[in-house]
């Protein structure tokens, strides 16, 4: 069957759950369209992560590629339009590395940066007609998350597969993470796991409707 793969991220920092792991895990195995859903997830580190991804972009060949994770303090889901050649972590990844002024790919001939290739526009109307709000970012940050988006596009790129829609899908805090946040620091907004999985099961259905 012609396949999405779709990503989630392990914990990370201070959080003791990833809603995208939690979204991915519950979406694998199922169907969006026309497309079978194989689920990875990925470790916090770039180099790891990368190795998972190029194996699971390998392994299932997959005709569309929905990659997630958890942005703590936005309040709603967001498509990420851009990735960009650079990391930058304000915050060590879970291998206790910080990187500064990093490039994500550093042969020469990497581009500055890549544009989502998924259709941002109908997901977004998609969305907003089931009664989820969400926006176009354009900025995936300087972290794992963007330096994983700007991978997969340019493996795709580099393997001749740049026709195969690729971008990423940031969520909120869902309660588990949001009730981890010490009373002495901001509240973080979230929403509840079954509107995040829902968000993200939505996407994967607006990117297989061009496959129908
Ligand atoms: N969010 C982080 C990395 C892993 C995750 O879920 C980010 O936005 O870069």
């Amino acid at each position: 069957m012609p396949t999405l793969l779709l990503t989630g991220f392990e914990p990370f920092h201070t959080h003791p759950d990833n809603p995208s792991a939690q979204a991915a895990q519950a979406l694998g195995g199922q169907r969006a369209g026309q497309l079978g859903i194989e689920a990875a997830l990925l470790p916090v580190e770039p180099h790891e992560a990368a190795k998972a991804l190029l194996s699971a972009l390998e392994r299932h060949q997959p005709e569309a590629v929905l990659l997630t994770g958890l942005a703590a303090g936005r309040a709603q889901v967001s498509l990420e339009r851009v990735a960009v050649n650079v990391m930058d972590f304000n915050i060590p990844d879970n291998a206790g590395q910080v990187y500064r002024d990093a490039p994500v790919h550093p042969h020469a001939q990497a581009p500055a940066a890549y544009l989502s290739t998924l259709p941002l526009r109908r997901i977004l109307s998609d969305w907003h007609a089931a009664q989820l709000p969400g926006y176009v970012s354009n900025s995936a940050g300087l972290y794992v998350c963007n330096a994983v988006m700007y991978q997969a596009l340019h493996h795709l790129h580099a393997t001749g597969r740049a026709h195969v829609p690729c971008g990423f899908l940031h969520v909120p805090a869902n309660a588990a993470v949001a009730l981890a946040v010490p009373e002495d620091r901001p509240p973080l907004p979230y929403l509840p796991q079954s509107e995040i999985t829902r968000a993200v099961q939505l996407a994967a259905a607006s990117i297989a409707r061009s496959f129908g």
